[in-house]
């Protein structure tokens, strides 16, 4: 192996290797690498290894480590089977012939066009990025299927439906608990929304990443980055698990059956991977089919090894789950009325989608194409895209928010991660025709970094969070617009302030969640595990700070949920 000569031909080449590379790709910003870059959990799953002859050497032990690395840190963005998707794809066929050296300056100084500078930031040291530019060049190990046999070995039937309560056994206002995820515990947390004090920290699989509600309001489905879903009776004297199921080794959402007929029938989830989604049974979670979601992409219509399963909401109108396909930029209509003979309607949106809601009348599903800039409108009623609207830089909308502008009615709302944009579209197409499904009109907020919009329909605020700006101060602040008077512009509320939490962790301020009523505004102060977090409650009347929740459990704290808002699609 070559050394670095001089930092004078270093700092020449990495600025060669950055502009030539940067031609070839899309910008993409800093938050957005960062919030990509989150660890994948199939670091620790066992995997082939193919070694490629025209790849510089590596031990069994280097190889090890250097994937153990690639899953923590690159396989969000470059894919786990490096075929790109935020991030270039890294595949030996384009890496061997670039060589060690070229790509070793590649990841020590990264790219303008968003590639993190993993060397000169401190994040890898310079033999980890020796390894990192060797291992790119050998096969990418693939990580194993997860069929129906693997399924059935993770599931368990904690509590039987026979053995649970036939009423509510407690005293609780279930409507008015949130689900906390703890991200880095493996847990979330119940929290009596009224009394705010904690009902229950459950077990669950790791980095819970969102909680959705049955149709009945009973369980509580939250799904862990590891693929692992969890379902909590509400109806429990303390309310806990009663059953669980691994559906795949990675994951992200997960969603109920709720059209009428069909409530708590069936579940669904949605792996990262395997590329794959599976229906379930609503009371026990016992795995029923599996669909795999590889397939031609929506543009080019190449094919795609790996398209990770995204955003999932069920149809109001269908009996019908909505599944957005990520890599291949399709949304997937699945009618759940027959599972013997699925039939799934493929609607091409735009690729790489990731997250949405839906309008106020929920008939159209708005979904964030983060790759595109757009955001793609999905009738539920007839089963097409009604129109894809140019936004700003990279949609982060969460579920979005639902609002009546004064001047243009119905509107849904998302901010953006790669600009300080909101941008409003219409939603109505009977009595606002003119201004259906287009960007009626953009707000500045606070600044890029923007995860999560909120509002309430018994609320005149909306509140958009930016826990992902570089700006300590935007990042631990909340904006609030008044939405009778949007062009007055925003108040800054000093959230992370007023946790008054006692070390100096990121605080970062994380989702805007309403409790029923729509009267008060929760937020997740998220601080590493090793440090004090808290979520702090604000009165939406008044804007002033009503709560702080603190406790030692309360350990990396970020989505929240609120039982009915949850259950009946309100935001
Ligand atoms: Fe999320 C929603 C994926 C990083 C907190 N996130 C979603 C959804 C997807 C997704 C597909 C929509 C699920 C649905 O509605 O069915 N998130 C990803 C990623 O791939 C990404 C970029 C990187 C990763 O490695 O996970 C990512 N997400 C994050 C975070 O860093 C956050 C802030 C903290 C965490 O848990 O890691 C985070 N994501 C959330 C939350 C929601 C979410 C709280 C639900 C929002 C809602 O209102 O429904």
């Amino acid at each position: 192996m070559k050394m670095f000569r001089s930092a004078v031909t270093l700092v020449a080449l990495a600025s060669l290797v950055a502009t030539g590379i940067a031609q070839d790709k899309k910008t993409v910003t800093q938050p957005e690498m960062n919030y990509q870059a989150g660890a994948s959990t199939l670091a620790s799953e066992p995997m082939v290894q193919s070694l490629n002859p025209k790849a510089p050497p590596m031990t069994q032990a280097e190889f090890e480590q250097a994937r153990k690395i690639y899953f923590e840190r690159c396989a969000g963005c470059h894919g786990v089977l490096r075929k790109g998707a935020t991030g270039k794809p890294l595949t030996p066929d384009l890496t061997v012939g670039k060589g060690t050296d070229y790509l070793k300056i590649f990841i020590a100084y990264g790219s303008p066009a968003g590639m993190p500078n993993w060397q000169t930031s401190g994040e890898m040291s310079e033999k980890e990025v020796d390894l990192m530019a060797r291992y790119i060049q050998h096969d990418p190990p693939q990580p194993p299927e997860w069929g129906m046999e693997d399924m059935k070995k993770t599931w368990k039937v904690l509590i039987p439906p026979a053995q649970r309560p036939t009423k509510k056994m407690n005293s609780y206002n279930i409507d008015n608990i949130f689900s906390t995820t703890l991200r880095d515990t493996g847990e979330v947390a119940l929290i009596d929304g009224d009394s705010k004090q904690i009902i229950n920290i459950v077990k669950t699989g790791y980095a819970v990443h969102i909680s959705r509600m049955s149709a009945s309001g009973r369980y509580l489905f939250v799904i862990g980055r590891d693929g692992k879903i969890n379902m909590i009776d509400m109806w429990m004297e303390k309310p806990d698990n009663v059953a669980e199921l691994r559906i795949g080794l990675e994951a992200r959402s997960v969603d109920t059956s709720k059209y009428k007929g069909y409530e708590d029938k069936y579940a669904i989830a949605g792996a990262y991977w395997p590329p794959q989604y599976v229906i379930m049974k609503g009371d026990t979670l016992e795995p029923l089919k599996i669909m795999g979601t590889r397939g031609m992409t929506v543009d080019k219509q190449e094919y795609h090894p790996e398209p990770r399963v995204a955003s999932i909401v069920a149809s109001h109108f269908k009996p019908e789950f909505v599944v957005n396909v990520k890599e291949t930029g399709k949304t997937l209509l699945v009618d759940y009325s027959n599972i013997d003979a699925l039939k799934v309607t493929e609607i091409g949106t735009a690729r790489f989608l990731h997250d949405g809601g839906l309008d106020a009348s929920k008939r159209y599903f708005m979904v964030a194409a983060n790759n595109s800039n757009k955001i793609a409108a999905v009738d539920l009623k007839e089963g097409k895209l009604t129109q894809l609207v140019d936004v700003g830089k990279i949609p982060h909308p969460g579920r979005g928010a639902n609002f009546v502008h004064p001047k243009y009615g119905p509107v849904w709302a998302t901010g953006h991660l790669g600009d300080e944009s909101i941008s409003l579209i219409g939603t109505d197409p009977v009595k606002n025709k003119q201004h259906a499904f287009k960007q009626v009109e953009v707000l500045k907020g606070q600044g890029g970094g923007a995860l999560f919009i909120k509002t309430h329909p018994k609320s005149q605020h909306l509140y958009s969070d930016t826990p992902l700006n570089p700006d300590a101060k935007v990042s631990q602040s909340v904006a609030v617009f008044d939405i009778k008077n949007l062009s007055k512009g925003y108040t800054v509320l000093p959230i992370a302030e007023w946790a008054g939490l006692k070390d100096d962790g990121a605080k970062r301020v994380v989702q805007p969640e309403y409790n029923k009523a729509g009267d008060e505004v929760w937020f997740a102060v998220w601080s590493a595990k090793n440090k004090e977090s808290a979520l702090v409650v604000v009165d939406d009347k008044t804007l002033k700070l009503k709560a702080v929740i603190k406790d030692p459990r309360l350990i990396t704290p970020t989505g929240h949920f609120n039982v009915y808002n949850t259950q009946h699609d309100v935001y």
